[in-house]
């Protein structure tokens, strides 16, 4: 059984407007050709206190999955705050935004366990600056 991808439109690609949709929902916006994408045309952005979310593709219980996104702060060092990942069943991943890096982009990630099959996906910026993001991806390990 392929090892499919349980984020859709993680990149952000099939977007065609300002609105983060397909599949996204949240306060965000998607950015088309701003030269913000880290590949493609288009990235994801969340200002402060900003959010994406979607319904993942159905998960394993039981089985461990890997969160990976691409983060890029494109207006500032941000001095204070986090950056949240939340998965349903899954305790809050808080990345600590000063910390991560802020010439360019990077990779965050991390793995967890699925405890229930059909999950939330959300991520929050409650950092101090604005992010771009992109390649959004969970796949099994
Ligand atoms: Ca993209
Ligand atoms: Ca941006």
């Amino acid at each position: 059984m392929p090892n499919t991808d349980r984020v859709r439109n993680g990149g952000f690609e099939q977007s065609t407007s300002s609105t983060l949709g397909p599949f996204w929902t949240g306060t965000g916006d998607n950015e088309i050709g701003l030269g913000q994408q880290l590949l493609g045309s288009n990235n994801g952005d969340l200002d402060q206190a900003e959010f994406m979310a979607q319904q993942l593709l159905p998960l394993e219980v039981g089985e461990v999955y890997e969160f990976s996104a691409a983060i890029n702060f494109d207006s500032g060092v941000p001095s204070t705050g986090t950056i949240d990942v939340e998965i349903t069943g899954v305790s809050p991943k808080k990345f600590n935004a000063p910390l991560m890096q802020t010439s360019g982009y990077a990779f965050y990630s991390f793995q967890f366990k699925a405890s229930v099959a059909n999950a939330t996906l959300t991520i929050t910026n409650n950092s101090d600056q604005e992010i771009d993001i992109d390649l959004i991806s969970i796949f099994k390990k």
